[in-house]
């Protein structure tokens, strides 16, 4: 069975929790797209674990894998890798696979990131982590590849070749060029290589011996649809596909191979970085909602900026990705507000969309719709069972299902596991 897992909003919709949860089905995970701008968390007991690059089913017995298609900071990843052996968690290369091809990002494309960032005058809020940047070379074909830093000489003739574009890059930019043939760094990158060469692998090759071999394999998408760099809200997206096409393309998979597509969704909205959000709430109920829902990034702290649910911005994400079925996560967050509001459509010059405009400048002109639905009382972080839930809990999850028309297989009440269940 292969399963493609995606957020349909903007990110942060609880990926990672649902990935952990998950994973004891399946014998391997595997990331396919962007880097450690990601960042996921996942809650066992009182053990929480803030993860960018691991795969969210390192702590089950799955095989963990990093595609050809995602952009590796070699130097966060060992970061995770030691920080989980301290916790007693091994990821060995038996634990963790990282393609071959996969493009590494490099000191240059960080540095390259904020100095962009800081000269942009209408600004992405992107993580500085140098994505976009990698990203670029990878396209350009002047990337570093994994299997050029596992080569000591390999890595000092890519970079002899790449260095001198680079250093007139940062230097147009106002930055120091030193950076990309500073000697400290290079060695560093030579150690990293080293560590990392017995983790090297095939990642198409071993997803598709598994499927091939009847075991099941989950692909776990980063960020949210509407960050898709190519059906996102440019300018302001991440710079890679994050819908559940490109788990495909970037895994080397078939679409013929692909069983379902599960779709996170919160049971709000929120964004972080810049770019249109037309139900952000800039008043008490959206204070409320980033106090109880914790809503700051998990890699940069940022908060993230909280809205009302959008049902024209999930019409999209259901098109793009084709869910089959759909985790609606976060729902405890939603206590003690009334009335609790969805955008049903949006207003733009004295018409009524029902689907988000493609130009982003004119989808920040939609003022949204509301339909208001009663809101409940009470702590939902302890319920287990949908039938337990208060009956406008309950009649929100079912408003939303119907006017989504895709079935909501699981809801989740709280960041644990057992805060999760099956809503049929
Ligand atoms: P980048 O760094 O080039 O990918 O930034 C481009 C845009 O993509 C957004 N982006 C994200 N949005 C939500 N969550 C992300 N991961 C972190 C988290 C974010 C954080 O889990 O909270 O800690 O700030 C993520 N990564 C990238 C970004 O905000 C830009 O709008
Ligand atoms: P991801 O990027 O989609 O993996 O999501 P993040 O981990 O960045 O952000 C989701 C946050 O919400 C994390 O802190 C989770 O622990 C937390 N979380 C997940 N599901 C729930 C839930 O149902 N209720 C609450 N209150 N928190 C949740
Ligand atoms: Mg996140």
């Amino acid at each position: 069975m292969f399963t493609i897992i995606t957020g349909a909003q903007f990110g942060d919709e609880g990926k990672g929790k649902v990935v952990d949860l998950m994973s004891g089905n399946y014998d391997l995970v595997v990331r396919f797209q962007g880097g450690d701008n990601a960042g996921h968390t996942v809650k066992v007991g009182e053990d929480v674990y803030k993860l960018h690059l691991i795969p969210s089913g390192f702590l089950l017995d799955s095989r963990v894998l990093i595609g050809p298609g995602t952009v590796l900071n070699p130097e966060v990843l060992i970061r995770e890798i030691d920080m989980l052996a301290e916790g007693g968690i091994d990821i060995g290369p038996e634990k963790l696979g990282i393609d071959a091809r996969t493009s590494i990002i490099m000191p240059y494309h960080i540095e390259l990131d904020g100095l962009r960032e800081s000269r942009r005058t209408e600004k992405i809020g992107t993580t500085k982590r140098g994505i976009g940047f990698a990203y670029i070379d990878k396209v350009a074909r002047d990337e570093i590849k994994m299997a050029d830093i596992a080569d000591h000489a390999r890595l000092l003739r890519r970079l002899a070749e790449l260095a001198p574009a680079k250093a007139s890059a940062i230097k147009e930019l106002d930055g120091d060029p030193g950076i990309v043939t500073d000697e400290q760094l290079v060695a560093k990158y030579v150690e990293l290589g080293r560590r990392l060469a017995p983790y090297i692998t095939d990642v198409s090759y071993e997803i598709n011996k598994a499927l091939e071999g009847g075991k099941n394999v989950l692909a776990e998408g980063a960020q949210g649809t509407h960050l898709d760099v190519i059906h996102g809200t440019q300018k302001f997206v991440t710079s890679s596909s994050t819908i559940a096409g490109s788990a495909c393309a970037n895994l080397g998979v078939g679409p013929t191979k692909v069983d379902d597509v599960l779709g996170i969704v919160k049971a709000y909205i929120t964004r972080v970085g810049e770019g249109p959000l037309p139900t952000e709430l800039a008043d008490e109920a959206g204070k409320q909602i980033q106090e109880v829902g914790k809503e700051f990034g998990t890699t940069t702290g940022r908060s993230r900026r909280c809205g009302w649910f959008d049902l024209p911005l999930l019409k999209k994400a259901i098109y793009l990705n084709g869910y089959t079925s759909i985790a609606l996560t976060k729902l405890d967050v939603l206590s003690d507000l009334d009335p609790i509001r969805v955008c049903v459509s949006y207003e733009l010059d004295g018409h009524v969309l029902d689907y988000p405009p493609e130009d982003t400048a004119v989808f920040a002109q939609c003022r949204p719709v509301y339909e208001d639905l009663p809101g409940w009382e009470g702590d939902l972080t302890g319920i287990r069972s949908f039938e337990e839930l208060p009956q406008a809990a309950q009649s929100y999850v079912l408003y939303l299902e119907k006017r989504m028309g895709v079935p909501i297989e699981y809801v989740s009440v709280g960041p644990a596991r057992e805060q999760t269940f099956r809503k049929e």
